[in-house]
C-alpha cells in the first residue's frame, strides 16, 4: 500500500503540473562521487584529530565508500588523489572497486605538497619544476586511462603572497604552457575540469582566482577542458547561481566540489550551511536541463557532481552520506518548481510571482518522494538510518587509530 504521505504529496504535485515520473527519473539517474580523501584523517593546520576505523590505505577508502553507494544508490564513483592514493598497480584498485559496486572517477593531481613546489608548480620560473608538475599531470591522464577514468579535476595552489613576487604574466603563460601539454595527452572522451579558488595557501595573488580565469584557461585548451565549482571557492557574497548559468550558457560548466562554507574553504559537509544556496545552484541547473538550446541542455546532463569535504571531528562515511542525501534533497525540491509559471511571471514583470515560484518550491518537503524514490532504486529509505544500523562502522573500528590522512 503506498505511503499515504506520499499519496498526498503526489496529489499536491500533480495539481501544480508537476510531472512526478520525470522528477523521479532524474533523481534516479544523478551521480555524485565521493572524494576518497574524505574518508581519511583531516583536520586544520592546528591539530588533525585522528579518529578510530579510518581506512589505511586506498583499498580500504574504496570499501567505505562502497559504503555509502549502498545506502544511497547514487554515489558509485570514487574521486582519487594523486599521489595520495598512489598504488602500485591501478588495474588491482580498479578490480577492487568494482567488485564492491563502484567506480573510480575523477583523478585529481597533487601539485602542492612537494617542497619543489614551494613558488609554483606549473607556474614557477624554473622550467625544470615546470617540468616535474607537467610530467605529474600527464602521469595523471595515464592513470585516468589505466583506470577508466574520463576527468581530471585540477586544483592549483599556485599563488604569491606578496607584491613583486613573481611576474604574473609570465606565470600565466607557463601555465597554459603545461596545460597544453597535458590537454594534448586527453582521448577524444576525456575532459580535464579547471578549479579555481580565489585564496590560499597563497594570500596576495592565485593564479587561478575564479571562474573567469578557469573559464579563459578552458576556452583557450579547447572544447576538452571545462570549469569545475567547488562551492567554498568564493570570496564571501558571491552569487554562485550566477556564475552557474554563465557557464551552463556558455557549455563550459565541468563540474562541482559540494562543500558548506561560513567563512572561507571550510569543507563542512554539503547542505549543511546555506542550503537555499544549493537549491538555486540546482534551479539553474534544472532549468538548463529545459533549455531551448540543444547544447546547454547537454552541458547539464554531463555535470560531474562531485562532494569535496574533509571531516574534522564527525565520523566520515555518515558525514559523506548526510551529504549525499542533501544534495539529493535540494535538487528534488529545485525539480519541482514550475519552471512555466516562473517564466509566465517573468514575461509579466511580476517580481514577486516570480520569487514566490521559485521559493514555494523549497518548501515543500520531499521526505516522501524520496523514500519512494529509494525504494524503487531498490536502496534504503531512510540512507543513514540504515547505515547505522548496519555492523560496518563497528567492524572498521578494528582498523585501530592512525589511518591514512588526507
Ligand atoms: C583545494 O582547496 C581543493 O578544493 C581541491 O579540490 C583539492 O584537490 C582538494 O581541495 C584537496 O583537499
Ligand atoms: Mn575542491
Ligand atoms: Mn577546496
Amino acid at each position: 500500500m503506498a505511503d499515504k504521505h506520499y499519496v498526498l504529496f503526489e496529489e499536491q504535485q500533480k495539481d501544480r503540473g508537476i510531472n512526478l515520473d520525470e522528477v523521479k527519473e532524474k533523481l534516479r539517474t544523478i551521480k555524485i562521487e565521493t572524494p576518497s580523501w574524505g574518508y581519511g584523517d583531516s583536520g586544520t593546520r592546528f591539530k588533525v584529530f585522528q579518529q578510530e576505523g579510518v581506512p589505511r590505505d586506498p583499498f580500504e577508502k574504496i570499501e567505505d565508500a562502497a559504503q555509502v553507494q549502498k545506502h544511497t544508490g547514487i554515489s558509485p564513483g570514487v574521486a582519487i588523489h594523486i599521489p595520495w592514493d598512489y598504488v602500485d598497480d591501478f588495474t588491482k584498485l580498479k578490480a577492487h572497486a568494482e567488485q564492491h559496486g563502484v567506480h573510480l572517477g575523477a583523478v585529481n593531481p597533487n601539485l602542492f605538497q612537494d617542497d619543489e613546489y614551494k613558488f609554483g608548480s606549473v607556474t614557477n620560473s624554473d622550467p625544470d619544476i615546470r617540468r616535474k608538475a607537467t610530467d605529474h599531470l600527464l602521469e595523471c591522464v595515464d592513470i585516468a586511462k589505466t583506470v577508466g577514468s574520463k576527468e581530471l579535476s585540477l586544483w592549483f595552489a599556485d599563488g604569491t603572497n606578496y607584491p613583486g613576487q613573481a611576474d604574473i604574466r609570465k606565470r600565466k603563460h607557463w601555465m597554459y604552457e603545461c596545460l597544453s601539454e597535458m590537454y594534448n595527452a586527453l582521448d577524444e572522451d576525456m575532459r580535464m575540469l579547471i578549479e579555481y579558488k580565489f585564496f590560499e595557501p597563497a594570500f596576495y595573488h592565485t593564479d587561478l582566482a575564479d571562474w573567469g580565469m578557469s573559464y579563459n584557461m578552458a576556452q583557450k585548451l579547447g572544447p576538452k577542458a571545462e570549469v569545475l565549482v567547488d562551492t567554498g571557492h568564493h570570496p564571501q557574497g558571491t552569487n554562485i547561481e550566477h556564475i552557474v548559468a554563465y557557464l551552463l550558457d556558455e557549455k563550459r560548466l565541468g563540474g562541482f566540489h559540494f562543500n558548506s562554507r561560513k567563512y572561507a574553504d571550510d569543507d563542512l559537509f554539503a547542505g549543511s550551511l546555506n542550503p537555499y544556496e544549493l537549491f538555486l545552484t540546482f534551479y539553474q541547473i534544472v532549468s538548463a536541463l529545459y533549455d531551448e538550446d540543444a547544447g546547454v541542455q547537454k552541458n547539464a546532463k554531463s555535470i560531474a557532481y562531485m562532494l569535496d569535504q574533509c571531516h574534522n571531528l564527525e565520523a566520515k562515511i555518515p558525514a559523506m552520506i548526510r551529504s549525499i542525501t542533501n544534495v539529493q534533497t535540494l535538487y528534488a525540491k529545485a525539480l519541482l518548481i514550475n519552471l512555466d509559471e516562473v517564466q509566465q511571471a517573468q514575461e509579466k514583470q511580476d517580481v514577486l510571482a516570480a520569487e514566490h515560484a521559485v521559493r514555494k518550491a523549497f518548501e515543500f518537503d520531499v521526505t516522501p518522494l524520496l523514500r519512494v524514490v529509494r525504494e524503487e532504486m531498490g536502496v534504503p529509505a531512510d540512507p543513514m538510518a540504515a547505515y547505522l544500523e548496519s555492523e560496518y562502522g563497528e567492524k572498521i573500528l578494528k582498523r585501530g587509530k592512525g589511518g591514512a590522512s588526507w
